[in-house]
């Protein structure tokens, strides 16, 4: 199953000590001690597979290299070598004590998220016409330490939502070369699926029933996925005995998840139009045309409609 939330410490490296040295040769005595190197730092890295977060399930703590100690000869240590953690694009990562939020949007974004300690100065740093022979010296300084909060949030374009079986995997199947599994149950998908259409990117939102919001069933862990996309097809089966409830259940789990959601540009479309005659397809879609404008008709047995649905995202898209 994927992983799309964890919390996780972070540890940059602690700088190394300067050190106090003195030239042994006669003829130039004086302070040699060098600086410590810095500590490593920490980055989080986006990139395209969203499993990436599986591997910090069971790993928590994470440390970059600490600095090496100065040296003799006012040689600097070696710095600890950064560590870059990948995170996949869409991961929102919370650090818990700020509560600041950063978005991971791009592969290949790197953001600095814990910076490594300085080192210490040797005594070299520290001579001067009336210290000639320093002792002081300086000890590195601690890494930065945070936890954050990892939660990843689908970047699509497009959220196809509905109750269970209204034909959403189905939908998407036609739609992109996604292989989402279909049911005949209203037996609900465990995991949200992508695919791409024409270069945009839709997400077919599994788990969506009546008190999702509040946590029952899965539909609270995918309710977050929907808050990133631009247009909402909500799929109404034409089977139902009731679309318009089936679609008043949804949009009330969506206001009581995130009053943003609701405020999204939407589609409404009918799905399965091949279980009902023309005349019956008509008066439904002329009914739900008082809530939303866009009401369409669509069957993945019937490539037109599939087109002219497809027509309609895009240009919603554009808009
Ligand atoms: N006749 C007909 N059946 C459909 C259509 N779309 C989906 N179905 C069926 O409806 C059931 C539920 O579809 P599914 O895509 O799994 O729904 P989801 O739960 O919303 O993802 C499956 O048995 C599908 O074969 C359609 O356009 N016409
Ligand atoms: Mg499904």
């Amino acid at each position: 199953m994927l992983t799309d939330e964890v919390k996780i410490k972070v540890i940059a490296g602690r700088g190394g000590d300067g050190v106090v040295a003195f030239n042994k040769v006669k003829m130039s005595l004086g302070p040699t001690g060098g600086k410590g190197g810095n500590g490593g730092n920490i980055y989080f890295e986006g990139v395209s597979n969203l499993s990436a977060l599986n591997k910090y399930k069971h790993k928590k703590e994470y440390y970059a290299e600490n600095g090496q100690n100065g040296k003799g000869d006012n040689s600097e240590g070696h710095s600890g070598k950064d560590l870059t953690l990948t995170v996949p694009i869409g991961s929102v990562l919370r650090d818990l004590k700020t509560k600041e939020e950063i978005d991971i949007i791009e592969v290949g974004q790197k953001v600095l998220i814990a910076k490594g300690g300085w080192g210490g100065r040797g005594n070299f740093f520290f001579r001067g016409p009336t210290n000639t022979s320093p002792k002081e010296k300086e000890l590195g300084k601690i890494g930065e330490e945070k936890d954050f909060f990892i939660e990843l949030r689908f970047i699509a374009d497009v959220g196809l939502i509905g109750l269970p079986s209204a034909g959403k995997s189905s939908l998407l199947n036609e739609l992109t070369a996604s292989k989402a599994k279909v049911g005949a149950y209203n037996f609900t998908t465990l995991e949200p699926n992508l695919g791409v259409m024409d270069g945009i990117i839709l997400a077919d939102i599994p788990g969506l029933i009546e008190g999702a919001s509040q946590g029952r069933g899965l539909g609270i862990k995918f309710l977050r996925h929907i808050q990133r996309t631009k247009i909402l097809v909500h799929c109404l089966s034409l089977e139902s005995a009731n679309p318009k409830k089936d679609y008043k259940i949804i949009r009330k789990e969506l206001e009581a998840y995130n009053q943003d959601l609701i405020q999204k540009k939407e589609i409404i479309l009918f799905t399965k139009s091949d279980m009902l005659d023309e005349a019956e397809v008509e008066k439904k879609i002329k009914q739900m045309k008082k809530i939303n404008p866009s009401v369409y008709a669509v069957s993945i047995h019937d490539q037109e409609r599939l087109e002219k649905i497809k027509k309609e995202i895009l240009a919603m898209l554009k808009k």
